[in-house]
């Protein structure tokens, strides 16, 4: 059990074998059990949870123990059980992963191969056999194999237990910031900039479903007392600034969509949130770049970079220090306490979570950590178009059939959004109005169907005149394009 709390610190912060199982008990018990064990343990109610499940555990490894001795691959069945309970528990989570799900029967294939040493040796003990070692030394030998496994388990556990302690640290740090009031506040939502279609993408992403893409194997827990945000490179002046003195500036706030290069055409990875920061222009003013300086690298806590244009950090745009999402400090996945937010380029160039390290350099000198790895220096969003309603493939009734979804021209603008059938004429759909050029637009249009099977493509243009890439490419090495397409049932 060690083991699998010690790989889920690293691996699956938010969801460990122990905690699914705790959770989904907690949500399986009927109310009147939960007010009991509320009214008797009061605040302890969790630690008499885990002391209860420590027990249920206790009893279950002696049956398996018991069961083993007695018939090889008994016990070991009993604790396979125990894992694909824990795996179905992990399932029933909201924050559930692929990794999450795999720990439960990761700990499970430890427990048998621990289970199946230590049974094997108590064996030896006693067969009364005689002993290679000498009289005892079976029983020495059984002794020392379990006193090792105490012990290993001991540090993992003791390890597993300081990791939770830090980010759980870090979480109650978070819970205790209240945001400052935006100097310059988002503009307000234009009426009619929500179409509210049933089923289509909520026009600003609630933060649980914003999409999360990283390379962190464990998400970072930095102390936002500890952070701190040095401007070094090519510089007049180096800076460093606190939270503290982050918190303290004339803060903007603006509804900024970011969108993932690995974004294919019609997929999820981008999302729209009202981002509270500090504009990335007037610290790099603060510091006084260079001539000769065309690129700002930022590293975060972890070692990640990206490599930004300078001038994009430095023009009119809100680029931003981010450190609140829809109205919260940043969510630790999302890069807590300091992230950037930069308008109209993909994440992997500009939105560095957990960011420490402004850098001020040039593209001749550094790359980001994509760069090398095959992906452009260079990260313009492309103007693109989604159908969220109706889903691909679903059947949907003859008649009037609304279609609905969002596109976007990162910094220019939405200004036509078109819609074809099976190849057939564009037409253009209603195009509400945009929060602004830096976020995506909603559309909708209504289309009276006979039953049948159609193949539906849309197709966006910017405010300037410029549709969308037609040819259809993969996300590497700078972005997919191509038309959305989706198949709709028409059933009478
Ligand atoms: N520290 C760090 N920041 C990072 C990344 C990363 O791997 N590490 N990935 C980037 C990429 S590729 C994207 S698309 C965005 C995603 O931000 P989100 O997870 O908040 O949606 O974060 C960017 N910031
Ligand atoms: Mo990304």
């Amino acid at each position: 059990m060690a083991v699998g709390e010690l790989l889920a610190g690293f691996a699956s912060p938010s969801v460990s074998p122990l905690t699914a199982v705790g959770g989904a008990v907690i949500d399986a018990v009927p109310p009147g059990v939960k007010d009991w064990a509320v009214s008797v343990f009061g605040t302890a109610d969790k630690a008499a949870l885990l002391a209860g499940m420590a027990l249920v555990i206790a009893v279950l490894a002696a049956l398996a123990g018991v069961l083993e001795f007695r018939r090889g691959y008994r016990g070991a069945a009993v604790v396979g059980i125990f894992g694909a309970v824990g795996a179905v528990a992990v399932l029933t989570r909201a924050q559930m992963t692929p990794i999450a799900v795999a720990l439960p029967l990761v700990t499970a294939v430890v427990a048998v191969v621990l289970l199946r040493f230590l049974i094997g040796k108590l064996r030896e003990w006693n067969a009364g056999a005689p002993e290679p070692g000498g009289p005892g030394s079976s029983r020495r030998s059984f002794l020392q194999a379990l006193a090792g496994t105490a012990a290993v388990s001991a540090v993992a556990g003791v390890l597993a237990g300081a990791w939770r302690g830090a980010t759980t640290a870090v979480s109650e740090a978070r819970a205790r910031i209240t945001l400052p009031v935006p100097a310059s506040p988002a503009p307000p939502v234009p009426a009619g900039a929500d179409l509210d279609v049933a089923g289509a993408t909520p026009l600003v992403t609630p933060n649980r479903e914003f999409y999360r893409i990283d390379t962190a194997l464990s998400v970072p827990a930095v102390n936002p007392d500890n952070w701190a945000l040095r401007v070094t490179g090519m510089v007049d002046r180096e800076i460093q600034l606190s939270y503290g003195q982050l918190l303290a500036k004339p803060l903007t706030e603006r509804h900024i969509t970011i969108a993932c290069v690995s974004n294919g055409v019609g997929g999820d990875l981008i999302g729209n949130a009202r981002w509270l920061g500090w504009p990335v222009r007037e610290l790099l003013a603060l510091a006084g770049p260079h001539p000769g300086a065309d690129m700002v690298l930022s590293r975060s806590t972890d070692g990640w970079t990206a490599g930004t244009p300078l001038e994009v950090l430095t023009d009119t745009r809100d680029a931003l220090l981010a450190v609140g999402m829809n109205g919260e400090p940043l969510p630790l996945e999302h890069g807590f306490p300091v992230r950037m937010i930069v308008p109209g380029l993909y994440g992997y160039v500009s939105a560095t979570k957990w960011v420490t390290e402004l850098k001020v350099t040039t593209f001749a000198q550094d790359a980001g950590y994509w760069t090398p790895r095959g992906w452009s220096e260079r990260g313009p969003v492309k103007t693109s178009s989604r159908i969220d309603v109706p889903r691909s493939g679903r059947p949907v009734s003859a008649g009037s059939v609304v279609f609905a979804g969002v596109a976007w021209a990162q910094h220019t603008g939405i200004g036509r959004v078109e819609l074809r059938i099976n190849r057939g004429p564009w037409r253009e759909a209603e195009l509400a109005a945009g929060l602004s050029a830096d976020t995506w637009y909603q559309w909708k249009l209504a289309v009276d169907l006979t039953p049948g099977q159609y193949e539906v493509q849309v197709r966006a243009t910017d405010l300037t005149g410029k549709p969308q890439e037609e040819t259809e490419r993969p996300p590497e090495p700078d972005g997919a394009t191509g038309f959305h397409t989706v198949r709709v049932d028409v059933k009478s």
